[in-house]
């Protein structure tokens, strides 16, 4: 969970992900699938600098360590990609998934990204906000944008997803174990998009509710970010 100057929803989020039940049922006919499956859960939030009361919530957290809660901090703000790769380093788990720290997904949904996880259909899960789950409305701009920016992801990767900017990206550990990551901000998105496709792996996508916020209730993305998206894209098609 990376967090920069959430104060307003960090409890809230992080109740919701404790709370969540993590029983998966993988439905199939293969005899080596196995029963209700119950993921143990690993919560590491990264704060990223924040300076809004944020880090007072942590500090109080922190002195009352909680099993199964890493609680770590950046010295300064530097953008929601390195606080992820700095989770990623901290998680011991099989399975990652990455939860922001505002309510605009919905913790409940994990078991709709691990179900076909164990069933095998793909070791990457992304959750979709395009594919017809509850959800409140997105404003243009940014329904325009992320349609935007998974078609360019599309086109270079020859894939057909419906939400590259997701933030319910689930994986298992391995799909990045020595993968180099080196975005800082939100262009991590389409890095990892594109580290995993091209690493060969398909995305597996499911419907997930989605409850977007306004820029005034503290949405950060911008269309400057939409930039960086594209550049970032047509960059790792190319490098590593
Ligand atoms: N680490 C870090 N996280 C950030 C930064 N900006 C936003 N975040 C976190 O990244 C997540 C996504 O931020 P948000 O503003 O909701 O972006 P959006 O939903 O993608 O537009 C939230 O958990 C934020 O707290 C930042 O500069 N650094
Ligand atoms: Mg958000």
């Amino acid at each position: 969970m990376p967090v920069y100057n959430e104060r307003a929803t960090l409890e809230e989020i992080v109740q919701r992900v404790q709370a969540v039940d993590l029983t998966v049922n993988p439905q199939g006919d293969n005899p080596l699938l196995p029963g209700p499956v119950v993921f143990e859960r690993e919560l590491v939030i990264v704060d990223d600098g924040s300076t809004d009361g944020t880090r007072e919530i942590l500090d109080a957290w922190r002195a009352h360590p909680t099993p199964g809660m890493q609680i770590i901090y950046h010295a300064q703000n530097s953008g929601k990609g390195a606080a992820l790769r700095t989770g990623f380093q901290h998680a011991t788990g099989d399975v990652l998934v990455v939860q922001d720290a505002d309510l605009e997904y919905d913790p409940r949904d994990y078991v709709k990204l691990l179900e076909p996880l164990l069933e095998g259909r793909s070791p990457v899960i992304y959750g979709s906000r395009f594919m017809g789950g509850p959800r409140s409305a997105m404003s243009l701009t940014h329904t325009l944008g992320n349609k935007f920016l998974t078609v360019v992801t599309n086109v270079l990767y020859g894939t057909s997803l419906s939400d590259m900017e997701t933030c319910y990206k689930c994986f298992r550990r391995e799909v990045i174990d020595g993968m180099a990551l080196r975005s800082r901000a939100f262009e991590i998105e389409p890095e990892l998009t594109a580290k995993i496709l091209k690493r060969g792996y398909p995305i597996f996508e499911v419907p997930i509710s989605y409850n977007g916020r306004a820029f005034h209730e503290g949405k950060k993305i911008g269309w400057r970010d939409g930039f960086s998206a594209v550049r970032t894209l047509f960059k790792y098609r190319f490098v590593d």
